[in-house]
C-alpha cells in the first residue's frame, strides 16, 4: 500500500475508533524488565504522559517482563509494525543499524556522562539517522550504566582470568569478538535464559550492569562481580518509523516530549537503583572486585576495533568523532 493510501486508511480507522470513544491510536509497547525496575517505571510514565500530551489521541499499553518475546524478536516487531514502541538496548540493534553498533565497541565511552554528551551531539544524530533508516526512530535515550563481568568461580582481574570461560553475551558479533579476544568462549543467549544457564553451568559467567545483575537474581548463582566496565551501552525509547512519520508535527512534538520527560525520570531512578542494587547484592554476600588495571582489557580490544572498521570503513569518522568528544 502506498503511503498516502495507508495514511487515509489509518485516518479513517482513527475517526471510526474516535466515534466509539477509543483513542485514535492504540499502541503496544515492549519492555524486558520487571516491575519496579527504572525502565519499567519510566515506560509507564511515558504511557501516561503520551495520553496526557495528546489529549487522549494516543494510548500506549505497555507489556513488561519480556512477555511479548525476546529482545531481538521485539526489535523486529517494532520495525515491522506489529508493535509500535519498545525500550531497547542498543546492543541488539547494532546488527541491524551499523551506525548504532559503534556504541557496542568495548570501552568506546569514557563514562556515562561522556555517552550522553556523544548522544546529544552530531554523533548521536548520525546514530539516530541510521536507526531511523532501518525502521526504528529513537525518541529518547535511557541510561543503562556500565556492564561488568560476573561468574561463580573467581574474581576476574586480567584477561587471562577469562581464558577458557564460557561467557553469555547479547546477540551481537562485537560481543562475541570481545570475549574471544580475551580467550573466552562467547555464548550468545536471550536474557531470560541466563539465570538457568548460570545455575546449571551451561555458561560460567555473564556481564551486565548492577540493576540487571540484581533484578534477575544472577547474583545468587554468580557471586563474583568484577568491575571491568567494558561496555557502556545506551538504551532507547524507540518507535516504528512509519507510525512516527505518519504523525502531524504537533503530535510528533508531544510524543517526543513525553519520551524526554520519561528519560529524565529514568536517569534519576537509574542512579538510585544502581546504588540500591549494589547494596543489596553485597548484603547477600557478593564479592565485588575492583580491577586495579583495566588497560590489558582495553588493549586486547584492538582487533575488535580493526575488524569492525575493516567491515565498516565508512564509519571510521563516527568512531573518531566519539573518541574526540570531550
Ligand atoms: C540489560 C538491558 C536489557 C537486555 C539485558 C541483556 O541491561 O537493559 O535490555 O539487553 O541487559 O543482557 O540481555
Amino acid at each position: 500500500m502506498n503511503h498516502m493510501l495507508k495514511a487515509s486508511v489509518l485516518g479513517g480507522l482513527a475517526s471510526l475508533s474516535l466515534a466509539f470513544g477509543a483513542s485514535a491510536a492504540d499502541w503496544r509497547g515492549w519492555n524486558i524488565h520487571v516491575e519496579g525496575y527504572p525502565n519499567t517505571v519510566a515506560m509507564d510514565k511515558f504511557a501516561e504522559l503520551l495520553t496526557e500530551k495528546t489529549d487522549g489521541e494516543i494510548s500506549l499499553q505497555m507489556f513488561h517482563g519480556g512477555t511479548l518475546g525476546s529482545q531481538p524478536d521485539a526489535i523486529e516487531q517494532v520495525r515491522l509494525g506489529g508493535l509500535q514502541i519498545g525500550n531497547f538496548n542498543l546492543g541488539p540493534i547494532g546488527p541491524i543499524a551499523a551506525e548504532a553498533n559503534v556504541v557496542s565497541l568495548p570501552f568506546i565511552f569514557k563514562d556515562v556522562p561522556h555517552m550522553f554528551r556523544v548522544l546529544d551531539g552530531e554523533a548521536g544524530e548520525m546514530i539516530a539517522k541510521g536507526m531511523a533508516a532501518e525502521g526504528l526512530v529513537p525518541l529518547a535515550w535511557y541510561d543503562a550504566g556500565a556492564r561488568s563481568f560476573y561468574n561463580g568461580a573467581k574474581p576476574i582481574n586480567t584477561p587471562e582470568d577469562v581464558q577458557g570461560m564460557k561467557v553469555r553475551v547479547m546477540n551481537n558479533d562485537l560481543y562475541s569478538g570481545m570475549i574471544a579476544q580475551l580467550g573466552g568462549n562467547p555464548s550468545p543467549m536471550a536474557f531470560a535464559e541466563v539465570y538457568q544457564a548460570l545455575k546449571t553451568g551451561v555458561v560460567d559467567g555473564a556481564e551486565n550492569n548492577w540493576p540487571s545483575y540484581e533484578s534477575t537474581g544472577h547474583f545468587e548463582v554468580a557471586g563474583y562481580y568484577s568491575l571491568s566496565q567494558h561496555l557502556i551501552i545506551p538504551e532507547c525509547v524507540c518507535i516504528n518509523a512509519d507510525v512516527y512519520n505518519g504523525l502531524s508535527d504537533d503530535m510528533k512534538a508531544a510524543v517526543k516530549e513525553a519520551a524526554a520527560e520519561s528519560a529524565e525520570l529514568q536517569r534519576q531512578l537509574w542512579a538510585e537503583r544502581e546504588a540500591a542494587s549494589r547494596e543489596k547484592v553485597e548484603a547477600a554476600g557478593v564479592v565485588v572486585n575492583e580491577i586495579a588495571d583495566k588497560a590489558p582489557f582495553q588493549e586486547a580490544m584492538a582487533p575488535v576495533y580493526e575488524d569492525y572498521l575493516a567491515k565498516n570503513p565508512d564509519l571510521r569518522p563516527l568512531v573518531e568523532l566519539i573518541q574526540a568528544t570531550e
